[in-house]
């Protein structure tokens, strides 16, 4: 039986039916697929970790057999499980357990630190929380103890352990369950993060239908095969790197997943290198520092087919770049975790690749370009964006009130982005409209940052704005109004950095500058002018 989450906005029946009918929803869950691939793939190296190769076949041994010691704990269909991993092989083994179990992951960043950990946790509700011993310097193992202590639905707080020699995690692996539908594919399949324009993150529930439309597509666009071997060198969870084409979309096609630590080049380069890595998926900072790298020469990256770059804007200088210099061929993209995804297509003109960031996937996703009163423009005047259509959300979980902001009446998800589009549908992004950072495609809420800083006691107000930077495209600059009776010299952007961080965010959201000022400008109706700001 069908029971869709509570807290979640179906797609209307007669969109549903178009969709199944015209064969975009196969009616296959996100399990079903994999092991399909784990059938018809056997054989093939699956991931590569380090030393380690993990065949499709291990790989869906080390699954069963992880939902075997998931479902004796109680882990089941619809139970929400914030999985909190870095670019590990056992992210594989847990997000396809989870799968297999009709359970729902919600997918945080390793980035993320305990304030919005618990946030995650408590707004899904969370069962579980499934996280690793520790990462980068950071005590994931003492935030599980954290959570476990201060999230009441949070039964169990996992712990991949790397270093101990009692495996605790490792013992959870035990007889294998075997492969069976125990959900529907028109169930929420997850829960991924929205890049965020509110005090708290969104989350955005996509089923096993839409995700999987878009994969099949991703893999078929970004030309996977099962010859492909991609280095994944972003965030892992991340919904670029989950579908774009994707660990999912290698997964369907059946092809090699390299895994990086970061992606800079001295990690980035020896892998290509070592594994003949065909294809790989980058945001524009990562692709600069690729391009300008100094060990370039020193290594063969003749693998190298397809670079793809999306999640913040590439400029049209490092476009033109990609193929002389590196060898392959620039495939931008256009996405977001909320659904649509446009990519330049593989045999596009060299000149529409570095000047557009692509088409939309589906005939059938509806792409407006409208003005101020929602009136829609003509093709080349740049516009807001609206899209809907056979992967897109139609709500965020459980957020009545933002719905109603983000999402028209009659369905259209209002993207915040402005864009222009050419007569065949290409859209090139030309600004923004919603109030959001986009730091090197790391998506920050000023909203979110403010609030924390509003609770300093020495600050009066804050205002967090996007500052133009070479490197990142945008960095996050903090202004903040100090309360009358505190002495300026005892604020420090230092101080102020240490206070955030003792909050518990990821870094990347911690402002890269501080300005502390008597007042901030405003506009003619009274309300403080960020553009003045971020012009300043
Ligand atoms: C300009 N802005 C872009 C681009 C995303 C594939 C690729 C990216 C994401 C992603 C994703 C951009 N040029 N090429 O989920 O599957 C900005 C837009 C957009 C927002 C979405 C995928 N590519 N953006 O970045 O949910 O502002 O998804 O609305 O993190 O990133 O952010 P996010």
């Amino acid at each position: 039986e069908h029971v869709l989450l509570e807290g979640v906005v179906p797609f209307p029946a007669e969109f549903a039916e178009r969709y199944r009918e015209r064969g975009y929803w196969k009616g296959e869950t996100i399990a079903d697929m994999f092991f399909g691939s784990v059938r018809s793939f056997a054989d093939n190296v699956a991931v590569v970790d380090g030393e380690e190769e993990i065949t499709y076949a291990k790989l869906g041994e080390r699954v069963l057999r992880l939902a075997g010691g998931l479902s004796r704990l109680g882990i089941g269909r619809g139970d929400r499980v914030v999985v909190h991993l870095p670019n590990v092989a056992v992210y594989f083994d847990v997000v396809f357990a989870l799968f297999e179990l009709g359970a729902i992951p919600v997918f945080a960043l390793q980035a993320h630190r305990r304030t919005e950990i618990e946030y995650f946790c408590s707004f899904a509700q969370a069962k579980a929380y499934i996280t690793i011993d520790s990462c980068e310097g950071f005590d994931h193992a003492a935030l599980a103890r954290e959570i476990a202590a201060c999230v009441p639905s949070v039964e169990h707080a996992l712990v991949v352990d790397t270093q101990d020699d009692c495996r605790e995690f490792g013992k959870l692996y035990g007889e294998p369950l075997s492969h069976q539908e125990r959900c529907n594919p028109a169930d929420v399949a997850f829960l991924q993060l929205s890049g965020g324009t509110t005090g708290k993150p969104k989350l955005i529930p996509r089923t096993h239908d839409d995700y999987l439309y878009t994969i099949r597509e991703s893999a078929r666009i970004c030309g996977l095969s099962s010859e492909s071997v991609h280095l994944i060198a972003l965030p892992i969870a991340h919904n670029y790197t989950m579908s774009s084409p994707g660990i999912l979309g290698c997964v369907y096609a059946g092809a090699k997943m390299v895994l990086a630590p970061s992606g800079s080049p001295d990690v980035a380069f020896p892998l290509i290198s070592k594994h003949h890595v065909t294809s790989s998926s980058l945001v524009p900072p990562v692709a600069l520092l690729w391009l300008n790298s100094s060990v370039r020469d020193e290594w063969d990256l003749s693998s190298l087919q397809v670079l793809q770059v999306g999640g913040a804007k590439l400029s049209q200088e490092a476009a033109r770049r990609v193929k002389p210099e590196l060898g392959c061929t620039l495939q931008q993209v256009f996405g977001m975790a909320e659904g649509l995804v446009n990519y330049t297509r593989l045999s596009d003109s060299e000149s529409l690749v570095v000047s557009s960031q692509g088409l939309r996937i589906s005939p059938d996703d509806e792409v407006r370009v409208v003005d101020d009163d929602g009136v829609d423009l003509p093709a080349g005047v740049p516009g807001n964006l609206l899209t809907r259509g056979p992967y897109t959300i139609r709500g965020y979980y459980c957020a009545p009130e933002v719905n109603e902001r983000d999402f028209t009446l009659d369905g259209f998800y209002c993207t915040g982005d402005i864009v222009s589009r050419d007569e065949r549908g290409y859209l090139t992004v030309t600004g923004r409209k919603k109030d959001q950072i986009n730091r090197g495609g790391e998506k920050v809420s000023p909203e979110e940052i403010e609030n924390l800083l509003l609770s300093h006691e020495a600050i009066h107000d804050a205002s967090v704005v996007g500052v133009r930077d070479q490197v990142l495209g945008e960095k996050v600059k903090a202004f903040v109004v100090l309360r009358e009776d505190v002495d300026p010299g005892s604020v420090s952007p230092f101080k102020l950095k240490k206070f955030l961080r003792q909050k518990g965010i990821a870094g990347f959201k911690i402002p890269d500058e501080f300005e502390i000022v008597d007042e901030f400008p405003e506009t003619f109706v009274g309300k403080t002018s960020k553009r003045a700001q971020r012009e300043s």
